[in-house]
């Protein structure tokens, strides 16, 4: 890497991890330096381990220095977050800048999937646009990283064996490769593969069913079951839904839920999980707490009660 380049970014790094976002100008660098990295991704992006697997963060800044401080920082600990970086919280704009900054900075240490938030639609209306207009006053920083969400990957492999993506499995997807020709770049779609990969959820009946979300489908553990068969995985992890204990396993074993918000929203109460893959592929589940209330950047009250 350019030494020049790897200077501005380690600076960022450095201005991110204490909260304080950078300016207009050195986003839209970062997202330019950042697309060229994700364009080269797989949709099924392949993970070797160990890595430390993350499901959602929503804009919950000092929770994610939380879970640094459990889980170590890059470069020494290697990542796998599963999407859903911004809205709701105070600090989207400063968290998907730290992730995108340390994927630019660490292309091999740690992989950013897409989760049902990281569009146009979503942010509109959950919150990264709104904070972005209030932290940079117009509307370009909003831009700039939704369309850095176009490019990047749907799922991951660990190992080969454990397939991490943010929602669910599709019903018009039956194999890993049906996942590896689909046209990725572009604004998540109402329906379809894309928008199921992103949207759904796992349940106790089987089969396929409608979602109460209106977008994605319900599948059951015989669905987990027959496509972890056909695909010789060991696992599905996704994250996508608040579990009070950080971590669920479902569906007989064959599917994980790691959501790594504690406290989701600030309410909530639920503890996050991490799930840590050894170098022999060996899964050990964390729990860790939300950060203490006190030492935050006190700016964050400006923001309006519907943040929440
Ligand atoms: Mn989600």
């Amino acid at each position: 890497m350019d030494v020049k380049i790897s200077t501005d970014v380690d600076e960022w790094i450095n201005e991110l991890y204490e909260c304080r976002p950078l300016s207009e100008a050195q986003v839209k660098s970062l997202c330019d330096k950042a697309r060229e990295i994700l364009t080269r991704e797989s949709n099924v992006q392949a993970v070797t381990c160990p890595v430390t697997v993350c499901g959602d963060i929503h804009g919950q800044f000092y929770d994610l220095l939380e879970l640094f401080k459990v889980g170590g920082r890059l470069p020494n600990t290697n990542y796998l977050f599963m999407g859903d970086y911004v809205d709701r919280g105070y600090h989207s704009v400063e968290t998907v800048s730290l992730l995108v900054a340390l994927k630019v900075r660490y292309p091999n240490r740690i992989t950013i999937l897409r989760g049902n938030h990281e569009c146009r639609m979503s942010t509109q209306v959950y919150g990264f646009y709104d904070e972005c207009l209030l932290k940079y006053g117009n509307s370009n920083v909003w831009k700039y990283f939704t369309d850095l969400f176009d490019y990047f990957p749907l799922t991951a492999l660990v190992n080969g064996t454990i397939f991490c993506l943010h929602g669910g499995l599709s019903p018009s997807i039956d194999t890993l490769d049906h996942i590896r020709v689909l046209d990725r770049f572009q604004e998540v779609p109402h329906d379809g593969p894309i928008s199921d990969l992103l949207w759904s959820d796992p349940e106790d009946r089987n089969g396929w069913s409608m979602s109460p979300r209106g977008a994605g489908f319900n599948f059951g553990e015989d669905v987990s079951e027959a496509f972890n068969h056909c695909n010789s995985l060991s696992l599905i992890s996704r994250a996508h839904q608040m579990v009070m204990e950080g971590y669920n396993l479902c569906h007989g074993g064959h599917v994980i839920t790691v959501f790594s918000a504690p406290n989701y929203c600030y309410r909530c109460g639920n503890q996050a999980g991490l799930m840590e893959v050894d170098d022999l592929g060996n899964t050990r589940l964390t729990q860790f707490e939300h950060a203490p209330s006190q030492n935050r950047n006190t700016k964050s009250k400006v923001l309006p009660d519907y943040f929440l």
